[in-house]
């Protein structure tokens, strides 16, 4: 029989990550926010209460969670802040494929660090002239004697400059396609690497975004996770996984926006009534929770089957697409509910439009999930 029950270890977790979320993260997004800068302290609290780095397995040392559990942390810590969620979830998208390439023996030299202290991953695939075409990298790796040498430049990249190691993803060959990508794991000080940090960015402000430049960048050859030519296939199998924690974020956004359109309508008055007395606003709210509890269901099925080991491409390329698309239209109602003090930062409703933009077009744009989406109906 199908069971929607969480077990009382998930319960206990997911409350772990609200309290968590109410005490370290609400009180600080809207300042970080502003500052543009990335609130380590919260990085040192969530490895000190056991919410950094989850998917590390055991094996190496960490709590081994799946992603049913990192899409219960995931919602919580997106009901704060967006770019709080991206910087601790783009660290687990950075573990994920050496958990899905490497072997066992690299999985405790790379990982293990990881849960010693508070220490973040990164994930390198986008380029400055291709995101959406990854197989089309042109950051090049050169096999010298024992050696990779790296040159080229990554985009985009969250935790990018402060994250421990990054996945980078190098062509050996530009003419040879995918068949030609490599998946190399390189340590934040590598000489030859260096960072610029993007600013003004619209939203997900407290997280970190960088360009990384590679110079002549030069790692060990026991840093190549999986074979010659198995890159490409190392970041879309790892895309397939991380999208489910970006559809649970989403989703977190949404039900911020509809508890604070709650709040805000039930105070404000319009012709005599508070404004919760009128169907416009009623259906508004309805709209939202049918988003939720929507997405919410197909991310934990697509979570489901991640943990299960079944097929989820798909699955998590719809949660991803539809939980994105439902909470950026529940900030945008939350917005016009909100009228006047909407648009403005005293609300903190405005924040969830700006950060959840980037949910459609990270870790593969809506396009591409749609892409993937119909290739499965197709072939
Ligand atoms: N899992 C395992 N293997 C996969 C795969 C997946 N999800 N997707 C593709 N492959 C394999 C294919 O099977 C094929 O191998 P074979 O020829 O041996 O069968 C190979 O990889 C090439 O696949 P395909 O021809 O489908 O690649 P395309 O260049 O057409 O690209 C898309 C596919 C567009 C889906 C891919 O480039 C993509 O996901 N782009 C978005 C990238 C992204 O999400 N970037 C965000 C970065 S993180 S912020």
């Amino acid at each position: 029989m199908l069971d929607f029950s969480l077990t009382d270890e998930q319960r206990q977790l997911q409350q772990l990550a609200r309290d968590f979320t109410r005490k370290e993260i609400i009180p600080i997004a809207s300042e970080y926010d502003q500052r543009e800068e990335l609130p380590w302290q919260v990085v040192e609290k969530a490895h000190e209460v056991g919410l950094l780095n989850v998917g590390v397995p055991e094996h190496a040392g960490g709590l081994g969670l799946g992603m049913f559990e990192e899409a219960l942390i995931g919602e919580e810590i997106a009901y704060g802040c967006m770019g709080i969620f991206t910087v601790l979830m783009a660290s687990e998208l950075g573990i994920t494929p050496i958990l899905v390439g490497g072997t066992e023996e690299q999985q405790k030299r790379f990982l293990g660090p990881l849960v010693e202290r508070p220490a973040l991953a990164a994930f390198g695939l986008s380029e400055p002239g291709n995101g959406s075409d990854a197989a089309a990298m042109q950051t090049t790796a050169v096999l010298d004697g024992d050696e990779w040498v790296i040159n080229g430049t990554k985009m985009w990249i969250s935790n990018g400059g402060i994250a421990d190691i990054t996945v980078v993803f190098a062509t050996t060959d530009r003419s040879g396609g995918y068949k030609a990508t490599v998946a190399l794991v390189v340590p934040k000080d590598a000489p030859g690497l260096s960072y610029n940090k993007i600013k003004h960015k619209m939203g997900q402000r407290a997280s970190l975004t960088s360009e990384l430049v590679f110079e002549n960048v030069r790692v060990p050859r026991d840093h190549q996770l999986g074979g010659l030519g198995d890159g490409f296939r190392i970041a879309m199998k790892t895309l397939d996984k991380t999208r489910v924690p970006v559809a649970a974020g989403s989703v977190g956004v949404a039900r911020r926006a509809l508890d604070e359109s709650v709040k805000y309508a039930k105070e404000r008055e319009t012709f005599g009534k508070p404004i919760t007395t009128y169907q416009a606003i009623q259906f508004k709210l309805a709209e939202m929770l049918m988003g939720i509890e929507t997405g919410r269901l197909m991310t934990w099925k697509a979570a489901w089957l991640v943990d299960t080991g079944k097929p989820h491409g798909t699955e998590a390329a719809i949660a991803k697409a539809y939980c994105s698309e439902m909470a950026f239209d529940a900030a945008n109602e939350a917005i016009q509910i909100h009228g006047g003090y909407g648009y403005v930062g005293e609300y903190p409703v405005e924040k969830l439009l700006r950060d959840v933009k980037l949910n459609q077009i990270y870790e593969g744009t809506n396009e591409i999930q749609r892409l993937v989406i119909a290739r499965s109906i197709l072939k």
